[in-house]
């Protein structure tokens, strides 16, 4: 895959890569040895880096991806799961406490008020393709192959990996997707609304930054209500939270707003009858 886009690598990571570009950050996981399987380092080290990617008001679309071209991610690194959970080497695992930390993430994604594609060579499976659900937009190469292993290696997400799916692709399709562990090649999950697009793979960065930069020409609040509103039927009252949170944030920005805040610093009656009570 050849390069369209300068990008800037910043921070110091073992798992991830962080860079930026004209406005569009891009995550990799970086452990293409395990077809990019997650641990929980690289669990902390992606939410620290879509945390920077949120807050730095120069970024406005965020691309995810796996480094290689042989997986956007397999899931969870089945090879360090303990009796309860993925065994790391911070604090928690030197007691023996195992962690599920991928659903945080999961809930980042869907929280962080700016679009997020999922930018998939080779492999989504498992907790991957469960990553890739909860992305905004999916450009696939056609390398690409998506599929479930839970009921397969012992486990199964009976939260957004379920539900979100099945309202993706339909509940018949999603219970087929999980029940039987099938993989499905890229035009397939694109014929069943799982994904956007198919690409040829030398495509697949070019057509990601471009869809990206078509992000970027759009008014940054409008993706980020919209964002809200899609999401806040699925996710129920944390979804309404967000979505509550979004217009306080707007009413904030209004004169009349400010202008209890001003009557409070300034100790004197707020002087709302000037505002029209709208219809
Ligand atoms: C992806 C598959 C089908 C690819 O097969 P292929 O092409 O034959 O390659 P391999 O030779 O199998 O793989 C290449 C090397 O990569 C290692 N590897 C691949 N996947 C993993 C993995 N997930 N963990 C660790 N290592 C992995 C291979 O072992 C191999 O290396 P070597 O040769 O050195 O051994 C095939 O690889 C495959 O089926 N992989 C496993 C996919 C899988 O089952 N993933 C886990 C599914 N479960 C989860 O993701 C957990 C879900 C979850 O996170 C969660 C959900 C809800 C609540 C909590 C949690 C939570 O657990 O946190």
């Amino acid at each position: 895959m050849s390069s369209v886009i300068d990008w800037q690598r910043s921070g110091e990571y073992s798992d991830i890569i962080y860079e930026t570009a004209e406005g569009i950050a891009k995550i990799t996981i970086n452990r293409p040895e395990r077809h990019n399987a997650f641990r929980p380092q690289t669990l902390f080290e992606l939410q620290q880096a879509f945390n920077i990617a949120r807050d730095d008001s120069e970024v406005g679309v965020i691309i995810f991806t796996g480094a290689g071209d042989q997986a956007f991610c397999s899931g969870g690194d089945q090879k360090i799961r303990g009796d309860d959970g993925y065994i790391g080497d911070d604090a928690v695992a030197r007691q023996g406490i195992g962690r599920l930390n991928v659903l945080d993430l999961q809930v980042q994604i869907r929280r962080l008020p700016k679009p997020v594609i999922a930018m998939v060579a080779g492999w989504s499976i498992g907790g991957g393709n469960v990553l890739q659900v909860c992305c905004d937009l999916t450009i696939a190469a056609d390398n690409a192959k998506f599929g479930q292993t839970g009921p397969r290696v012992g486990s199964f997400d009976g939260g957004y990996g379920s539900w979100l799916l099945a309202e993706t692709v339909g509940l018949k399709k999603a219970r087929e997707i999980w029940y039987l562990c099938r993989q499905y090649s890229a035009q397939e999950a694109l014929d069943m609304g799982m994904i956007n697009t198919v690409v040829p793979l030398a495509d697949l960065e070019k057509e990601t930054v471009s869809w990206a930069r078509e992000l970027l020409e759009k008014s940054p609040l409008a993706l980020r209500m919209l964002k809200g509103a899609i999401n806040a039927v699925s996710d129920g009252a944390a979804g309404m939270q967000q979505f509550a949170g979004d217009a306080t944030m707007l009413y904030y920005m209004s004169e009349e707003a400010q202008e209890g805040r001003d009557a409070f610093k300034e100790k004197r009656r707020p002087e709302f009858d000037k505002f029209p009570r709208r219809p």
